[in-house]
């Protein structure tokens, strides 16, 4: 398969579940904005995946809460490229072709991990997806590393009504941490693994150091 094209305004932000991704947006959106950036003429786009269009956001609800039938895993992984599809040209492309910069809560290595490590499926069929459906890739992905047991606590003591995702077991997410290191492992240009156990404000001061010198390189 051929490299995709690395967009030097699109930053996404993976981890699993309770690693501080939602948290640590904000905080990279209000940095942006401190630099100035939106006061030079450029947007801020703040999205997330799956969803981002009223369409996709539809289908994360179908993949979140799909009722009493079991999702098979093939069909969740569909479902997920399929809001993806959407997403990338009704959101992230037309914004990244007004100058917009591009925060992005999960993107297509999420798939990976979840879908490709977490249930076994082919990550050659998954790259094959990619490539036909997504086509670029962000250049900048923060991956927010955290114990899964941790991750854990902080969700539990948030929401005490896990999603269908939220329920699986542990074996299952450590494997979605060990598809995110490797992919990270792969890709050193493109990621910045960041230790999401520490204090809220130490990983939000590195993900804006990490933010700010790619911008700055851009
Ligand atoms: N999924 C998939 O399978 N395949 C795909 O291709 C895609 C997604 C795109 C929904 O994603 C599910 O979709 C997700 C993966 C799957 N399922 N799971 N699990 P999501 O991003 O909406 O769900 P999530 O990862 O579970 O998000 P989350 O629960 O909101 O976690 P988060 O955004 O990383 O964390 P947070 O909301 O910022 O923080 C969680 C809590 O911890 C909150 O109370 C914070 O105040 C607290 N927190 C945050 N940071 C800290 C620190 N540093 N210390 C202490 N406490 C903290």
């Amino acid at each position: 398969m051929s490299a995709l094209p690395l967009h030097p305004r699109f930053v996404s932000l993976e981890g699993g579940e309770g690693a501080g991704k939602t948290t640590v947006l904000a905080a990279l959106r209000a940095a942006l904005e401190a630099a100035g950036d939106e006061a030079a003429g450029s947007e801020i786009v703040v999205t997330r995946e799956p969803g981002g269009t009223p369409l996709a956001e539809k289908i994360r609800a179908l993949l979140l809460h799909p009722g009493e039938e079991a999702l098979a895993a093939e069909t969740e992984l569909m479902l997920m490229f399929a809001a993806r599809a959407q997403h990338v040209r009704a959101t992230i492309l037309p914004a990244l072709e007004r100058g917009a910069w591009v925060l992005c809560d999960r993107f297509t290595d999420s798939s990976y991990a979840y879908q490709g490590g977490g249930r076994g499926l082919d990550a050659a069929f998954i790259d094959v997806l990619e490539q036909r459906v997504v086509g670029l890739r962000p250049g900048l992905t923060l991956l927010l590393d955290l114990d899964v047991a941790q991750g854990r606590a902080r969700i539990e003591s948030r929401d005490p009504h896990p999603d269908r995702i939220e329920r699986e077991r542990g074996a299952f997410f450590e494997r979605v941490r060990q598809a995110f290191l490797a992919r990270a492992a792969a890709e050193p240009r493109r990621f910045r693994v960041i230790d999401a156990s520490r204090t809220v404000d130490e990983v939000v001061a590195e993900a804006v150091a990490r933010l700010r010198a790619f911008a700055g390189a851009a």
